[in-house]
């Protein structure tokens, strides 16, 4: 019964029916069911399938867009029961941005989301964020960790510049570096000298847990 309800806001995101992926969201609140599982396997799961459809030519940049539009409508609802249980734990700051060139902020802001609500201090920069800008928020803000999102291929590569920029600044040694967006991936992240990449927001949230831990015990 939950499984199909998930299923069918998947569904109705693959074709585009705003009111009807609202519509049943609320019913998904309604029924208490677990919203971050709605975000992975309802929304993003079918918002994937539309921009691989984007990808062969089967769907078009107008529906990107609604789907998008959708995508943040939906997550405005769901976001008092994701935030519902904000731990109380401190365990850092983070900085986090999408890289410069890019506008795409779904994936980003679900990350800062699900990290404030595990206990992080989140900086969120937004989208189109240069590597100067990131690092002078680092700087301003001391933050232990930054997190950087990518969509694009033509634009992972301002997470290097990025890491670079730090190194520059004298400030790599004090902050570690996590990346994530669909083009990213784990070879990516050890070619730049990032010290993790995380699939989803919930590896995120893991990655982000371990970097604390490692700093208590140092
Ligand atoms: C929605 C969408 C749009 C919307 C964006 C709206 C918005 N406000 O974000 C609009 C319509 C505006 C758009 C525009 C464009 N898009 Co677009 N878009 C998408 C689409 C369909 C979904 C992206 C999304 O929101 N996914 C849902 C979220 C929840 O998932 P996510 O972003 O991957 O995030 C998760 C993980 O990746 C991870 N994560 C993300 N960030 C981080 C960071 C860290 C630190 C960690 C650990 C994890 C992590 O956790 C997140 C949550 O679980 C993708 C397809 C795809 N497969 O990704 C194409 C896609 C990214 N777009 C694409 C393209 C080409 C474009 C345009 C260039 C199109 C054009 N011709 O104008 C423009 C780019 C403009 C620009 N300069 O940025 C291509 C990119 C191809 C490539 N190889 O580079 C894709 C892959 C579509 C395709 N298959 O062709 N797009």
């Amino acid at each position: 019964m939950n499984e199909d309800l998930v299923k069918k806001i998947r569904e109705s995101m693959i074709t585009c029916q705003a009111d009807k992926v609202l519509r049943l969201i609320q019913e998904a609140i309604d029924q208490k069911l677990d919203a971050a599982m709605v975000v992975k396997d309802g929304l993003t799961a079918g918002i994937r399938v539309l921009g691989n459809r984007f990808e062969r030519g089967e769907a078009f940049l107008p529906e990107l867009a609604v789907a998008a539009e959708t995508m943040k409508e939906g997550l405005k609802l769901l976001e008092p029961l994701l935030t519902e249980t904000v731990s109380q734990e401190a365990l850092g700051s983070v900085v986090i941005g999408t890289v410069q060139g890019d506008i795409h902020d779904i994936g980003k802001s679900i990350v800062a989301t699900m990290l404030i609500v595990n206990g992080f201090t989140v900086h969120d920069l937004g989208t189109d964020v240069s590597p100067e800008q990131f690092t002078a928020k680092v700087r301003e803000t001391k933050a232990n960790i930054i997190a950087m999102s990518a969509l694009l291929t033509t634009t992972m590569d301002k997470m290097r510049e990025t890491i670079d920029l730090l190194k520059k600044e004298g400030l790599r040694d004090k902050i570690k570096v996590m990346i994530g967006g669909a083009p990213v991936s784990q070879r990516f992240a050890d070619s730049i000298g990032a010290d993790g990449y995380g699939v989803d927001f919930n590896q995120a949230v893991t990655i982000a847990k371990q970097f604390a831990r490692k700093d208590e015990s140092s």
